[in-house]
């Protein structure tokens, strides 16, 4: 069967873009696929992470998954770190890449920014990681949105790299699994930002645990412009608030764009925040109110992690005892 491996960095403020371009796609995908989702702590300490905020961090993503309705028994869950294999293939891996690739990488200049030399050699080596996630579990298929596209065809090159320097076909080149809808939400506050985790304004994302009225208060205080809706897409051109607001208006109520600007065509910002809202507490109440329930029982969330781990971690044993053999590593 097909190979599904994905993850979100455990670092707080869980929000609505994490839910329409993840986790609600992986959720469709449990159906048709072997799914191992994660919650990638190792990343997430490329740049520096408050230890208790991160333990916490660790089961809100992990209720996440649960409470949008990720199946625990079908699917693998658990944190990366506690599978150790990540790190030791990432190592081999390391090995085997060339610094010009890892140059090449748009996230690592974003985020790493002017100060170049004082960031981490884990940060400038996420990708290499991420391509360990993959292959260590010979993914074959990796659900992926615009940001990660490229290092996804880093982990096809590594695959291949690691396949020719030891004349093997271990590992399959990992395809992106592309959703038609795949949705980039962008920030309320300014609709050329894409909404994030760390974004300083709690203002600029809804969060997957607001409540219907911080839901409605934060998109009444959304950024638009002083138009009212267009009549047709076209006219969406050079208003990214606008396109934004009618884009997560659709993702939510699983219709088209051109569908939803039809809707509301030339109506007031003000009717069609009212409506959306309501389809958006409607969709992440019963999410919100689910992830507050396990986090109050996080014996079980660990539970939950634990078996993932136990499962992920048999199969990771077996992939790196085989990749070891294949590079040469005696076990005497
Ligand atoms: N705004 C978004 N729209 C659509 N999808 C999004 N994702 C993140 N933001 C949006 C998707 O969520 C998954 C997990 O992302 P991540 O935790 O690995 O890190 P990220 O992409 O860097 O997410 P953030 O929220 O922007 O976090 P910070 O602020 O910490 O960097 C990915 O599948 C991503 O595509």
């Amino acid at each position: 069967m097909n190979r599904i491996f994905s993850g979100i960095q455990p670092t707080g403020n869980l929000h609505l873009g994490n839910y329409l371009g993840a986790i609600r796609n992986w959720v469709k995908l449990q159906k048709d696929f072997d799914c191992i989702f994660c919650i990638v702590d190792l990343h997430a300490i490329t740049v520096p992470q408050d230890p208790a905020a991160l333990r916490q961090a660790t089961r809100e993503v992990t209720a996440a998954y649960i409470a949008s309705g990720i199946d625990t028994d079908r699917c693998i869950i658990f944190n990366q770190s506690t599978v150790a294999q990540h790190a030791e293939l990432a190592w081999v891996f390391g090995c085997i890449t060339p610094l010009g690739w890892l140059n090449r990488m748009t996230q690592f200049k974003e985020k790493a920014g002017k100060q170049r030399d004082n960031a981490g050699l884990g940060l400038y080596g996420y990708p290499v990681l991420m391509a360990a996630d993959i292959l260590l579990y010979k993914g074959t298929h990796v659900p992926v949105g615009e940001d990660q596209k490229q290092h996804l065809e880093l982990a096809r090159d590594i695959a291949g790299a690691f396949n020719r320097q030891f004349s093997v076909e271990y590992f399959p080149l990992p395809e992106p699994q592309i959703f038609g809808t795949a949705t980039r939400v962008m920030s309320l506050r300014d609709g050329t930002k894409k909404m994030s985790k760390s974004d300083a304004s709690e203002f600029s994302r809804i969060n997957l645990t607001d409540d219907a009225a911080a839901i409605a208060d934060k998109i009444r205080r959304a950024k638009t412009d002083p138009n009212n809706l267009p009549e047709d897409v076209k006219g969406l051109e050079g208003r990214p608030e606008a396109e934004n607001l009618l884009g997560i208006y659709a993702a939510l109520t699983d219709k088209t764009l051109e569908a939803v600007v039809q809707e509301f065509a030339g109506a007031q910002f003000s009717t069609f925040k009212g409506a959306l809202a309501d389809v958006a507490a409607a969709v992440l109440g019963p999410i919100g109110s689910e992830m507050k329930r396990l986090m109050a029982d996080p014996a079980h969330v660990d539970a939950v992690l634990r078996k993932g781990a136990d499962k992920a971690g048999a199969i990771a044993a077996r992939h790196l005892r085989e990749v070891y053999d294949i590079v040469g590593f005696l076990r005497p």
